[in-house]
């Protein structure tokens, strides 16, 4: 029971990423819902809008998300590094345990399907940096759709579990999870991600399975971490080792990156950047309107079903808002029996006739348990990195 200690609920992950390097930068930025569906062909995935194809920066198209499930063909992709290694031999995968430990580990991908409890959770995965594009003024970094987040039903093992296994010594307190990929010039660092124990519950997971199949090899096969209602900036893929340290280390991914300032909203001003600054770890109340689209086709009196996703950090989602006029009238969403877990998406549909021609704009609004909405886009606070974007969600279609 000490260690139950360890592994309070509060999560509190770092984010990541984007605020700088080498990819993000010279990015343009283009209308939501405008992006381009590369023809490059990455392994296991279907066509997905490319930010980049070195490293694969992949988005996913606003229509997957009707469904609660996202598929791991079009599940979105996102890498720091140009160079992921690609020779994985499954039969000779280990990642190691070391550091403030008591036994040091190194265990193969078979121990830990058959050597630990194996546990599923569903959940959603999404970079602190989705949605970024609706910024105004313009956010640094890869200018995301809304499409940088997905949901599967993730299985591995317990964090906690393989901790336990080797044993934490007294005076450990952070977890720093390295990927297999390095850097592809000296001066670029790892992409290394440390926890404070504190933040780690029984949730976290070393996950080897996504809705069923091996993880695809861009989404970390064969092993990464999940970390349920925290953005996904430290679910770190393919993973390589789990070092266990007393102090925290300065690293360029949790000093730099993901971060957001450290005031009661979270905001700054494009003229200057807010001091100090906190990283950024439990996702805020979202949800995104899978259908209609603004290309969608549709008619004066048939019957459109709005079709979305909506999530929170695990508080649960109690409510979605739907309305058909700007944002004037609002009216509930019909939601799914809320079965896949507080960490997944809860699917949403709502009918309705449009009974004259011309443009109308839809909006949904995710309301949690315990109350937080989102706001509308007007009233977003700003932040240099560009992060935790959840206005209220907004597709203009045009009925013929
Ligand atoms: N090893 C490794 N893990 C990583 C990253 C990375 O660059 N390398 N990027 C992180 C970021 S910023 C995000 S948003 C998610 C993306 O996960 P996905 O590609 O499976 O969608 O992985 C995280 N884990
Ligand atoms: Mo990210």
């Amino acid at each position: 029971m000490e260690r139950r200690k360890f592994f309070k609920k509060a999560l509190v992950v770092g984010a990541a990423a984007a605020g700088s390097t080498l990819l993000e930068a010279g990015t343009t930025r283009q209308p939501i819902d405008n992006r381009k569906i590369a023809n490059v062909a990455f392994p296991q995935k279907r066509p997905l809008i490319t930010y980049s194809d070195r490293p694969p920066l992949l988005e996913t198209p606003r229509e997957v998300f009707t469904n609660a499930l996202t598929p791991n063909d079009q599940f979105f992709v996102r890498w720091h590094m140009p160079d992921i290694p690609t020779k994985l031999d499954p039969d000779n995968y280990t990642i190691s345990v070391n550091g403030l430990v008591k036994k040091e580990l190194k265990i193969s991908l078979g121990d830990l399907k058959t050597k630990f409890e194996q546990v599923e959770v569903t959940a959603v995965l999404q970079c602190g940096g989705n949605s970024r594009s609706a910024f105004q003024p313009i956010a640094g970094g890869i200018q995301w759709g809304s499409g940088a987040m997905g949901c599967a039903k993730w299985k591995g093992v317990r964090l906690r579990d393989v901790l336990d296994e080797a044993g934490l010594k007294k005076d450990a307190a952070w977890i720093g999870f390295n990927g297999k990929e390095t850097a592809a010039y000296y001066e670029t660092p790892n992409f290394i991600r440390e926890l404070h124990l504190e933040e780690l519950d029984d949730h976290v997971i070393l996950a080897y399975e996504m809705n069923g199949e091996d993880l695809p090899y861009l989404n970390g096969y064969p092993l990464r971490l999940v970390i349920p209602g925290t953005y996904s900036d430290s679910w770190v893929k393919m993973l390589s080792n789990i070092t266990v340290t007393d102090k925290y280390k300065h690293l360029f991914f949790m000093d730099v990156a993901y971060r957001v300032p450290d005031n009661e909203c979270e905001c700054e001003t494009p003229q200057k950047h807010f001091q100090p600054t906190k990283p950024i770890t439990k996702m805020n109340v979202k949800s995104v309107i899978g259908y209609p689209t603004p290309h969608s086709v549709i008619n004066k009196n048939s019957e459109v079903v709005i079709r979305g996703v909506a999530f929170d950090d695990g508080h649960g989602i109690k409510k979605v808002m739907i309305s058909i006029d700007g944002g004037q009238t609002w009216d509930s969403a019909l939601l799914d029996d809320g079965s896949a877990g507080r960490y997944a998406y809860r699917a949403f549909r709502y009918g309705f006739k449009p009974a004259k021609s011309g443009k109308i704009t839809i909006m949904a609004k995710a309301i949690n348990r315990i109350n937080e909405e989102q706001p509308f886009a007007k009233d977003i606070k700003w932040n240099h990195g560009g992060y935790k974007y959840n206005g209220i969600d907004t597709v203009t279609v045009e009925v013929l």
